[in-house]
């Protein structure tokens, strides 16, 4: 039997694009987002056929990362698409310049790209061809609500549970402490029974973060998201230490020493890798099987679509997160993927990653 022949890379486009929200800025604790960046990678292989990547930005930095992916792309053409091999090649390389951030932002644009090329190339589902562990990955619904009253936030989280999400996150960060602990109360009499989860985006010191997780603790929060600096692993595992509540990490943590460390150092209950600032489908995966011998579940950061169809093949993993009105497809980046049925994501099984973009849209806000 002949075995099919792997592509090499002919060429790759670059663009990057910055979309505004379209319900307007989003609020918590320490950002004010007004537009999300994309850049977009497409990796043209020898067959004929394009593979497609991306990383993102809250509105920052964008023209960095694809100043860096264009320094990486001549130095892959004509090479073989294999993601992992490519993967440590650029690494070797740009880790120079930082092993962590900016770096892992290029390199995940690439590396999504190599594995839906991949994947095509051998016409199957990307889920089928890294072994797929369920049907379909359950979802949380999350808020990025800081600046909404707290019937706003009922409203929203009324809405989740009545589609059946398994639960909810919503910001915490009050100036004053009390009025997040009379929200979270509210919400929870609003909902009763239903698991909730708060996101503090970084915005305390650790004294603070001791106070709010004291105050938070009859509550019975399922975590309590960021509640420091993501490079204070010390302060994480302090918190930790002295405190109940479950800790969730790693929505601005990039790479998989860093995320060893918040493991090894017992610093952290979910952990939150972004595959788009991770290093895409490679970076992400290490991460999850280091948590897994850990026995820590994953529970992906944004990138909706993506995220979800790649938690299908995770064995480690609690629920993904749905970001109301952010999810690819509100914000007009994904034009078809997977779909959302009761509060479950069903993957889209096209062959590769499944996800098409919306290209008029992102080529009206290229910059
Ligand atoms: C968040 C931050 C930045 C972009 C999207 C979402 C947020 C979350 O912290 O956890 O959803
Ligand atoms: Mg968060």
């Amino acid at each position: 039997m002949s075995v099919i022949q792997i592509p090499t890379i002919e060429s790759i486009d670059l663009m990057t694009c910055r979309v505004p929200l379209p319900q307007g800025p989003w609020g918590d604790q320490i950002h004010h987002v007004t537009d999300i960046e994309v850049a977009v990678v497409d990796v043209h292989g020898s067959n004929g056929l394009v593979g497609t990547g991306f990383s993102h930005t809250s509105g920052w930095c964008g023209k960095t990362i694809s100043a860096l992916i264009s320094e990486i792309i001549p130095d892959v053409i004509g090479l073989k698409v294999s993601p992992r091999g490519l993967w440590q090649r650029s690494y070797k390389y740009v880790h120079d310049v930082g092993g962590a951030g900016v770096t892992t932002h290029a390199l995940s644009a690439l590396d999504i790209a190599y594995w839906d090329l991949l994947a095509k190339s051998l016409n199957v589902s990307l889920y089928d061809m890294l072994g797929k562990c369920r049907d379909k990955v359950p979802l949380y619904g999350s808020g990025i609500n800081l600046n909404l009253s707290v019937e706003e936030v009922i409203e929203q989280v009324k809405r989740w549970k009545a589609q059946g999400y398994a639960c909810a996150k919503v910001k915490v960060g009050k100036p004053d402490l009390e009025e997040d602990v009379m929200r979270l109360r509210k919400i929870q009499e609003a909902v009763p029974g239903f698991g909730l989860a708060v996101d503090a985006n970084q915005g305390w010191n650790l004294p603070q973060a001791l106070r709010a997780f004291k105050m938070f603790d009859s509550l019975n929060l399922l975590w309590i998201e960021e509640p420091l600096p993501s490079d204070d692993i010390t302060g994480h595992k302090i918190l930790r230490e002295r405190t109940n509540t479950p800790i969730a990490m790693g929505e601005n943590t990039y790479n998989l020493n860093q995320f060893a460390m918040y493991i090894e150092e017992g610093a952290a209950d979910y952990i939150q890798a972004d595959l788009g600032r991770v290093g895409g489908i490679t970076g992400y995966l290490d991460i999850a099987a280091i948590a897994r011998a850990h026995n820590i579940p994953m529970t992906p950061h944004f990138v909706f679509e993506l995220s979800a169809q790649l938690l299908s093949t995770v064995p480690n993993v609690s629920f993904s997160e749905m970001t109301d009105g952010g999810t690819w497809s509100d914000l007009r980046i994904v034009k078809s993927a997977g779909r959302i049925e009761n509060g479950f994501y069903i993957p889209s099984d096209k062959a590769g990653h499944g996800i098409e973009l919306d290209r008029e849209y992102l080529e009206a806000h290229k910059i």
